[in-house]
C-alpha cells in the first residue's frame, strides 16, 4: 500500500511548542516509521505555513515585514523537527513560487467550474493602521448578551458566532480606533453547493471518536458560502485582474500546499510526476494529522475544494485529529510564555529527547485533552524508561557480559508467542492511532519480563545453571531493538540494537513466532540505554525552560508579621479608579513591561505594568482594570508610567488583573 502522511504545516511565526509534537508531529512520525517497517511505500511531508494574517499582522505591530519573520521561523522549525526526529521526507513552504502557482490554479479553477462567487462586502478598516480589520481584531458589544468585550468572529461570553458587523460599538484591537465600514469585493466559495457531495464523503469514511461529532455538527448547521479572499498585503495573489491587492485567505490555500510541497519534492528527486502517484491514484492512502483546532478544514473544507475541482485528488483517508496538551494545568501560550518550546528544550537537554518522545507519546491527547507536568515527566523517566525497560536490558546484558559475551538463543514457544501477540497488538494500536496505548504493550512487555527475571534470579545462580534463563530473553531483547523504533529512533532503539548486534527486523517478522536471533554475541561492555535522571538534571531543564515554574516551587510566604493599621482618611488618599485599556504593547528590551494606555473620565493615559510574562498585549486591550491614579509619575525603561494597575497574585506567583465584575464607564471611582 502507498501512503501519503502529512503533519499540519505549522505557522512559520514562532517555535514549536510541546504541544504541537504531541498533536500532530510525534503522531505522524510514529505512524511513518512503523509503516516503513511495515516495508509500505511512504511519503511524509510537511511544511511551514508562511502567510496569514497572524503573521501580517505581527510584522505590522514589530515594524517590520512579513518576509523578516518567516525567515526567522521557518528554518527554525525545520530544525526543531529534524532535531525531534520526526521523520518528515521533505519540509517545504508555502512562500514557495511553486505553491503561488498551484494555489492560484485551484482557484481558477473552482471558478471556471462555478462554484465561486464575487460579492461586494462591507468590512471593517482601520482608519489609523490604515488596514482592513480580520474579525477577531475587532471588538465590541454583543447583541445577544451585551458583554463589551465581543471578538468579531465570536462572543466569549455568550458563546454566540458573530460576524464583526453585528457588534454595537465596534472598536480596533490594533489602534482602539473606531473602524469604517468599507466596501470591498471578495470571492466567496460556495461550499452549500458542494454540501452533498462533501456530507457523501465524510459517511464513506470511519473518524476517531473525538472527530466524529465536529463533522457531524458542521455539517447540521450547513456548509455556508465562505469568503476565500482577503484584503491583506501578505499571501497568495489573487490571479484576477480586478482583484489587485488581494490575496487567498490561508487556510484556502495552505492545504493545497500538501499538493504543492508534493510536487516540489517530486522535482526535487528529479522526476516531476512523481506526486501523481500520491495523490491522483486512488490506491494511495492519504492521511492528515493534525490538532483539533484545524478538523473543520482537513474534513470538510478542504475535500470541498478537491472535490470542487474534479480533476482526479484522492479524499483523505483519515484525519486523525487530537485534542490539545496542556502544561501544568493550565492552557499553553507561546505569548503568556506559558510553554515549553522544542528549540529550547533541544538546545539544552539534547541527550535526552528520546525521553521527550517517550513522554509525550504517553500523555498523547489522542481522544481528550491531556496535561503535562515536569513532576509526571520525571516520573515517567524514572518509573516507566528506567526502571522498567532499562533495567530490564541491563540486567539481562550485564550478566551476558559476565559470562563472556555471548548466549545461545533459546526460547521457550510461549514466550514466542507473547512477543508474536505484543507485536500484532502494538501494530493494530498504532494503526487505530492509540500510540500511547502501543507504547504501553512495549512497557507491559518490560514489566513481564522484568519480574520472570526477578523471580528466576540468575544472578545467584551459576553461569551453568543462569545461562538458559538468560538465553530466554535474546528474542524480546531482539524484538525491542525494532518494536522500541516507531517510538524512540534516536538513542534507545538504535542503542539497543547496537548493544546486541542485531539490526532492523521487517515488521512481519515480528510477528511470525520463528525466533528472531540463534545466537547473541555483545561486542562491547553494556551501557544504560537510558542514564538517570537526577533531581538535579531535571532542576536545570525546567528552570531554563521555564522560569515560572521556579515561583511555582517557592511561593512567596505571606508576611505574617503584624500589618500597621491606617486610618479611613489615608486610605482614601488613594485614587482608585477603574480604566478601559485601548492598546497594549511590549516595552523592547524589558521582558515584564507592558506599556499600556488606559481610558479614565479625563482622557488617556500611559501607565508601565511588569505583567508581560502574564498577559499578552491584546488580551488586556478592551478589558476594564483597577488604576491607581494618584501615584507621582514614574519612568520605567524610557517610558513615563502614571499611576499603576491593580492585579492580584494568584496560585504560583501568577499575576491576575482586577477589574469590575460588570463594565462601567471608564474613570468610575472605586470606594
Ligand atoms: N498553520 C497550524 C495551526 O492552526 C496551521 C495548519 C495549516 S495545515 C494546512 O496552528
Ligand atoms: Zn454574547
Amino acid at each position: 500500500m502507498r501512503y501519503l502522511i502529512t503533519a499540519a504545516l505549522p505557522y512559520a511565526n514562532g517555535p514549536l511548542h510541546i504541544g504541537h509534537i504531541a498533536g500532530a508531529y510525534l503522531p505522524a512520525d510514529i505512524f511513518s516509521r512503523y509503516l516503513r517497517l511495515r516495508g509500505e511505500e511512504v511519503l511524509f511531508l510537511c511544511g511551514s505555513d508562511e502567510h496569514g494574517v497572524a503573521i501580517t499582522l505581527r510584522a505590522w505591530q514589530e515594524n517590520t515585514t512579513p518576509q523578516a519573520i518567516i525567515a526567522k521561523y521557518h528554518p527554525l522549525l525545520k530544525e526543531s523537527l529534524h532535531a525531534l526526529g520526526i521523520s518528515v521526507d521533505y519540509y517545504g513552504r508555502t512562500s514557495d513560487p511553486l505553491h503561488h502557482e498551484t494555489a492560484q490554479q485551484f482557484f481558477l479553477r473552482l471558478w471556471e467550474k462555478g462554484w465561486g462567487e464575487k460579492r461586494s462586502v462591507e468590512q471593517f478598516w482601520d482608519p489609523q493602521a490604515q488596514v482592513f480589520l480580520p474579525d477577531r481584531y475587532i471588538v465590541g458589544t454583543c447583541p445577544y448578551c451585551g458583554f463589551e468585550e465581543a471578538y468579531g468572529d465570536q462572543c466569549e461570553r455568550c458563546g454566540s458566532m458573530l460576524a464583526p458587523t453585528d457588534l454595537r460599538n465596534p472598536r480596533s484591537r490594533l489602534t482602539g480606533a473606531t473602524p469604517e465600514l468599507r466596501p470591498s469585493a471578495q470571492y466567496y466559495f460556495l461550499l452549500d453547493k458542494l454540501q452533498s457531495q462533501v456530507e457523501a464523503f465524510v459517511r464513506s469514511r470511519a473518524w476517531k471518536p473525538n472527530v466524529g461529532p465536529v463533522i457531524e455538527n458542521w455539517l447540521r448547521q450547513g456548509l455556508a458560502p465562505r469568503a476565500i479572499t482577503r484584503d491583506l498585503p501578505w499571501g497568495v495573489p489573487v490571479p484576477l485582474p480586478d482583484m489587485a491587492g488581494k490575496v487567498l485567505y490561508v487556510w484556502f490555500e495552505a492545504p493545497i500546499g500538501y499538493i504543492s510541497i508534493a510536487k516540489r519534492w517530486a522535482l526535487e528527486t528529479g522526476d516531476p510526476l512523481r506526486w501523481e502517484a500520491f495523490w491522483k491514484d486512488p490506491q494511495t492512502r492519504i492521511i492528515h494529522f493534525i490538532g483539533k483546532d484545524n478538523i473543520v478544514f482537513h474534513t470538510l473544507i478542504f475535500p470541498a475544494i478537491l472535490l470542487g475541482v474534479a480533476e482526479g485528488y484522492t479524499l483523505p483517508h483519515d484525519v486523525p485529529a487530537n485534542e490539545f496538551l496542556n502544561l501544568e494545568g493550565r492552557k499553553i501560550s507561546t505569548s503568556r510564555r506559558w510553554t515549553i518550546d522544542i528549540d529550547k528544550y533541544v538546545a539544552i537537554a539534547p541527550q535526552r529527547i528520546d525521553e521527550l518522545r517517550y513522554v509525550l507519546t504517553a500523555l498523547m491527547p489522542q481522544t481528550q485533552d491531556r496535561d503535562f507536568t515536569w513532576e509526571e515527566f520525571a516520573a515517567r523517566v524514572n518509573n516507566e524508561l528506567i526502571a522498567t525497560l532499562t533495567n530490564l536490558v541491563h540486567r539481562v546484558l550485564t550478566l551476558i557480559w559476565r559470562h563472556g559475551g555471548s548466549v545461545e538463543v533459546s526460547v521457550p514457544a510461549e514466550l514466542l508467542e507473547a512477543r508474536v501477540q505484543a507485536a500484532q497488538e502494538i501494530g493494530q494500536r498504532i494503526e487505530r492511532y492509540d500510540f500511547g496505548g502501543a507504547l504501553g504493550v512495549i512497557l507491559a512487555l518490560a514489566q513481564k519480563a522484568n519480574k520472570r527475571l526477578t523471580d528466576a534470579a540468575p544472578w545467584h545462580k551459576s553461569p551453568q545453571e543462569s545461562r538458559p534463563i538468560l538465553a530466554a530473553y535474546g528474542d524480546l531483547l531482539a524484538a525491542m531493538g525494532t518494536l522500541l523504533e516507531p517510538f524512540l529512533p534516536l538513542k534507545v532503539a538504535p542503542t539497543l540494537r547496537k548493544m546486541l548486534g542485531v539490526s532492523l527486523f521487517p515488521w512481519q517478522r515480528l510477528l511470525s513466532s520463528a525466533p528472531l536471533v540463534e545466537h547473541l554475541q555483545l561486542r562491547e561492555a553494556p551501557i544504560p540505554l537510558v542514564a538517570k535522571l537526577t533531581p538535579e538534571e531535571l532542576h536545570t531543564i525546567r528552570s531554563q525552560l521555564l522560569p515560572m515554574q521556579e515561583e511555582i516551587k517557592a511561593p512567596k510566604e505571606p508576611s505574617t508579621g503584624p500589618i500597621p493599621g491606617i486610618s479611613i482618611e489615608e486610605f482614601q488618599k488613594v485614587c482608585l479608579k477603574v480604566v478601559t485599556i485601548r492598546a497594549a504593547e511590549r516595552v523592547p528590551k524589558a521582558d515584564k513591561l507592558l506599556k499600556l494606555v488606559v481610558e479614565a473620565d479625563d482622557g488617556l493615559h500611559t501607565v508601565v505594568s511588569g505583567v508581560a510574562q502574564h498577559y499578552a498585549p491584546e488580551d488586556l486591550i478592551g478589558q476594564q482594570a483597577v488604576w491607581v491614579s494618584n501615584l507621582p509619575p514614574k519612568t520605567l525603561r524610557g517610558v513615563t508610567s502614571e499611576g499603576m494597575l491593580l492585579f492580584a497574585e494568584g496560585e504560583g506567583g501568577a499575576l491576575v488583573r482586577v477589574g469590575p465584575e460588570r463594565p462601567v464607564p471608564p474613570g468610575s471611582p472605586v470606594k
